[in-house]
């Protein structure tokens, strides 16, 4: 009888067994295939681990007809990328290299699982940019600078004897969507990571990633020589100092002769760096690039730099790097952050896009929702990176994009690449919610190609990680695709930027004014607001910041009648009646702005509820549940900027809008435990 009851429990609870996910798997889920192809149905010669990869897949996951891999070195032409050309049956999948062919198979692959038409297929790819590299800001003690999917997945203290299964799991997610290199250390790096023992560790994780198609690169501390070897100084231009890293560059090329290279945050929130001995970002850089040279390694030097002046901080990395343009070496290629401030919801883009001329430059992203909402907003980052790559910057004349400034289109970089920072963890579901595993596809899949609709990418994923079912997937299209503006709308709408909680930067503290800390870490000072209006004067009138930009981007954005209003107060310092497009006046158009951004998340709220029937228990609860977070923060930033800014406008709140809930005061009081210093 009793044994009898169990049965019965198990048998109610089996279909809960089956359709339980718990997110592990990514976009790599086929829910519906028990085996692929036998193995004589895969034509290949040669035998390599990467092709040994390709064909286990298939032989693990391909439904359809016969595959061919052949490797053709008439195909040089496109780098990393292959054919796919079909017969009714047979598929021909050709690549000048192997790893071109498992990226062919995992494109069959998404073809099966977003139930693509596989008839005819006659298709050539070829990857935006060379280099399409994740940067971890993971420390070596397991923590991860704003990570927010738990702790780092190197295991460093059990490395390099002890293999993490999620090793291999993460690079074959990589390889997936066409990522080929990772940053595996923190920007603010410790100078142990070039220790031996560390190195030794690293060189295993290398040897997991290399069939996958991956190089590892290391953030760097510019104080290494002396703090690891008690060098006199790391001065760049001390002969000590330059061999001591080309001793360091030949022991990490033995141990790792792929090895891609270094990524140097130097000068910059408190980091050694060149200037520190009188010497510029060149000399820094150039002494590195000079070590890694003879192995074909590469630096990639940040160009997020600021320092506590007069200057507004939108124009220093311009003004440090312009007049260096020239003097860097052929193997450097300069990072720049999307905005000229700090991956804000929404910046205008970098100035320094497109003024260097003679110098290699990459974009850097943020996955990691470090201003959005941790891993607990649903924010689809596709649009905000597209904005980004297909900003115009007029260097080179009109369509001159960021996208064809860095891939290679209008200047012949040597090296082209595109970066993020990652959002991936040890949590379970890698990135701490089951939406933000999106934004770590999106990324892949525009560093592969820049010319992807975020649309496309959002059904592509959504097909491979929930459903193919229309009745699913177009309102979750939706609510992803308009989710970066409405956190645009709830946190900082019209321009507005760095209104964040000091420190932590989870939720709103339009009020923080630090005068005895670094006054550009206050909000007071990004948006400026006094009984006038609110906003940054970046105009003639102001920090004149717009006229680091291109004609005609000076003229439009340096006239408040011509700047987009989705900008105007990161430009303009503007009057709270001024009268915006739509009739009305500045005041309630910011009213209106976060009281739409709270709507929005609502909806979503309503959508999500909808769906219940087509997603798994697990992971439908776990995003309603992540939904009401959202809403709730949501009504804080409204509360919180509204009630603040209300001091200074004097203006009342549009009757037709929901009343704040909270108290400024009450508001003013939250303080969350969630350290770090900036
Ligand atoms: C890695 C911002 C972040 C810091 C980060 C820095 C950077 O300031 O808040 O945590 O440090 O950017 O990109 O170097």
């Amino acid at each position: 009888m009793q044994n009898f009851r169990v049965y019965i429990i198990l048998f109610l609870l089996f279909p809960l067994m089956i359709f339980a996910d718990d997110g592990s798997k990514l976009w790599l889920r086929f829910p519906n295939v028990k085996k692929g192809i036998s193995a004589d149905k895969i034509i290949s010669k040669g035998k390599n681990p990467t092709l040994d990869i390709a064909k286990n897949e298939l032989t693990d996951l391909w439904q359809g007809q016969a595959v061919e891999l052949r490797t053709e070195t008439a195909l040089k032409n496109l780098k990393d990328g292959y054919t796919i050309k079909s017969t009714s049956d047979k598929i021909t999948i050709s690549s000048s290299k192997e790893i071109g062919l498992l990226y062919g198979v995992y494109h069959i692959l998404r073809l099966q699982e977003t139930k693509s038409n596989l008839e005819n297929l006659n298709i050539t790819e070829k990857p935006s940019y060379d280099v399409r590299i994740l940067n971890h800001w993971d420390n070596l003690d397991g923590t991860i600078e704003r990570g927010y999917a738990g702790h780092s997945l190197w295991k460093w203290e059990d490395l390099p004897g002890k293999i993490s299964p999620r090793y291999k799991e993460y690079a074959r997610a990589n390889a997936s969507i066409g990522i080929n290199s990772v940053v595996l250390n923190n920007v603010n790096a410790s100078p142990n990571m070039l220790r031996r023992d560390y190195l030794e560790k690293v060189k295993i994780l290398a040897d997991i990633f290399r069939p996958y198609g991956i190089k590892v690169y290391l953030s760097v501390n510019f104080s290494s020589p002396k703090v690891l070897d008690g060098l006199e100084n790391s001065d760049p231009l001390n002969k000590n100092v330059q061999n001591w890293w080309k001793g360091k560059a030949s022991e990490i090329y033995k141990l790792i002769p792929d090895f891609g290279g270094f990524l140097v945050k130097a000068n910059s929130e408190g980091q050694p760096g060149p200037q520190d001995y009188g010497r510029t970002h060149a000399d820094g850089a150039n002494m590195m690039a000079d070590a890694l040279k003879p192995y074909n390694g590469i630096v990639m030097w940040r160009a997020f730099v600021y320092s506590p002046s007069n200057e507004d901080r939108a124009k220093q990395a311009y003004l440090e790097f312009v007049p260096l343009d020239g003097k860097f070496r052929d193997n450097v290629i300069i990072q720049i952050k999307n905005g000229p401030i700090d991956f804000q919801p929404r910046e205008a883009f970098n100035p320094l896009f497109g003024a260097l001329k003679k110098t290699p430059e990459m974009v850097e992203f943020q996955i990691t929702q470090e201003y959005l909402g941790f891993s607990n907003h649903v924010v689809f980052l596709a649009p905000l990176f597209k904005e980004n790559l297909d900003s115009d910057t007029y260097s080179y004349g009109k369509g001159s994009t960021i996208a064809k400034l860095t891939d290679g289109t209008l200047m012949k970089n040597k090296i082209t690449a595109i970066s993020a920072v990652a959002n991936i963890g040890e949590d379970t579901n890698w990135t701490g919610h089951h939406f933000a595993q999106a934004n770590w596809y999106a990324f892949g899949r525009l560093a592969w190609n820049h010319d992807l609709s975020s649309e496309q990418i959002a059904d592509e994923w959504i097909k491979m990680t929930f459903t193919d079912n229309q009745d699913f997937v177009k309102p979750v299209t939706e609510m992803m695709l308009s989710s970066r503006e409405t956190a645009v709308d709830y946190m900082m709408p019209l321009g507005l930027h760095h209104i964040f909680a000091s420190g932590h930067h989870y939720g709103p503290e339009p009020w923080g004014d630090y005068k005895n800390g670094r006054p550009d870490w206050s909000p007071v000072y990004y948006h400026k607001a006094d009984a006038n209006g609110v906003g940054f004067d970046r105009t003639k009138t102001g920090s004149n910041a717009v006229s680091l930009y291109f004609p005609p981007l000076n003229e439009t954005y340096g006239n408040i009648k011509t700047t987009p209003e989705n900008l105007i107060l990161w430009f303009h310092h503007v009057p709270w009646n001024y009268k915006m497009k739509d009739g009305k006046t500045l005041w309630e158009e910011l009213s209106y702005k976060y009281d739409s951004g709270v709507k929005n998340v609502r909806d979503y709220q309503k959508i999500w509820d909808k769906l219940k029937t087509y997603v798994d228990e697990d992971r439908f609860t776990f995003v309603q549940s992540k939904l009401k977070i959202q809403e709730k923060d949501a009504v804080w930033w409204k509360d919180a900027c509204l009630l603040y800014f209300q001091t200074f406008s004097k203006m009342p709140i549009p009757n037709d809008i929901e009343k704040p809930v909270h108290e400024l005061e009450d508001l003013k009081k939250i303080k969350l435990n969630m350290g770090h210093h900036n």
